[in-house]
């Protein structure tokens, strides 16, 4: 089994993850981080912050001469903007610590819920590791367990399907080498296989950003290639479909996932299984795919189809809160942000995704 921990503020010096659990043997490059990170980044609509931060993986431990060891992976990402936070964010003698003060609670983030909990005077902590800075190595973190996963055959994409309610035309039955091709054909500022799409996704996000606000959406990841039994029906901690679930609603910003035609087959009156064939050939097999590869917590050998909702970012011009000093309203500002992050995101679900299949793989 794997197990994965994160730790790192978003403006602190960096972003850092210990994976343990990988055997040893399976195969790693520096590129491998580079790409995936690179694709993480590059959405179309994403943020000043995206820009400024390379984000290069300095591998620590775990990995020797380009392998596993079998050994503990620790991995670290330093944050380019902490040189613009040392002032509040410094691990010790913080010049300033008072200038790094946020007094308006953020509605949507975690800030109010946060800073009550634990008693801080402010939201400037709950802010820094709340963010999705945090998703830049859990993303980095997921490399080893993606190899590990082509190495035994099993592979994925990730796409986005709507934003700000406009939604692409995506036939997720088509093979995977079709959508993959059309995917990289559109490139990684929209990471959808409808090029028709584009113009408009692009004007839609031309006209947030004018004004400051951000879109909703949602994406498609699909993993080809998985075992039956992965997962397990014996008891509720071991469904692979809870496993994942979580790992995917803790991502920030995910509202919702779906595995499978879920939302469709809620509003069916009577029976809509897929049906249990049978072929020499083929062995058992299924005709069609509305369960989205599991049934009973466990893969079904068919492909694996996950559906996530992501809210729009809420660093938005004016929504009303409370200032913490006065108690009295005060709308919070526009403050950077990314006027769609669902590229983002389609990166970061296949990436925790990725670490949950290959530890019930392990
Ligand atoms: C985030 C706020 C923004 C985003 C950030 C998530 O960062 P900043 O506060 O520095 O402007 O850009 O996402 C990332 C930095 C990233 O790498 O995805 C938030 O508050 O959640």
């Amino acid at each position: 089994m794997l197990r994965y921990l994160t730790a790192g503020e978003s403006h602190g010096p960096a972003l850092t993850a210990i994976l343990e659990g990988m055997p040893p043997g399976i195969s790693i490059a520096q590129e491998d981080f580079d790409e995936i990170l690179k694709k993480r980044n590059s959405g179309y609509g994403r943020g000043k912050r995206s820009q400024m931060e390379p984000e290069k993986v300095e591998v620590l431990s775990g990995i020797v001469n380009g392998k596993t060891i079998g050994s503990p992976i620790a991995i670290m990402i330093r944050n380019a903007d902490y040189e613009n936070h040392k002032a509040y964010m410094a691990p010790f003698n913080a010049t300033n610590p008072e200038s790094g003060e946020i007094n308006i609670p953020l509605p949507g983030h975690a800030d109010l819920a946060g800073m009550i909990k634990y008693g801080f005077k402010d939201c400037r902590y709950v802010r820094e590791r709340a963010s999705a800075r945090e998703t830049a190595i859990r993303t980095a973190i997921s490399v080893p367990a993606r190899n590990f996963l082509k190495e035994k055959g099993i592979t994925s994409i990730c796409m986005v399907e709507s934003i700000g309610g406009i939604k692409a035309n995506i036939d997720i039955d088509a093979s995977k080498e079709n959508l993959e091709k059309s995917i990289k054909e559109n490139g990684y500022d929209y990471l959808t296989p409808d090029k028709n799409i584009i113009s408009q996704w692009k004007s839609l996000i031309d006209n947030c950003k004018e004004k400051n606000t951000s879109l909703g959406g949602s994406g498609i990841i699909i993993f080809y290639g998985l075992p039956i039994g992965l997962g397990n029906y014996v008891e509720y901690d071991r469904r692979l479909d809870g496993i994942i679930s979580q790992s995917i609603m803790s991502i920030p910003a995910i509202k919702g996932i779906e595995i499978g035609n879920a939302y469709t087959l809620a509003l069916n009156r009577g029976n809509s299984a897929d049906k249990i064939l049978f072929d020499e050939e083929k062995g058992f097999y299924r005709s069609s795919n509305l369960a989205g590869g599991l049934e009973g917590g466990m893969t079904n050998g068919q492909p694996l189809i996950i559906r996530f909702y992501m809210k729009p970012l809420p660093a938005n011009s004016k929504i009303e809160s409370v200032d913490l000093r006065t108690k009295k309203a005060f709308c919070s500002e526009y403050y950077r942000s990314d006027t769609q992050a669902i590229t983002a995101a389609a990166v970061v679900v296949e990436s925790v995704v990725s670490i949950e299949i290959a530890s019930a793989l392990l």
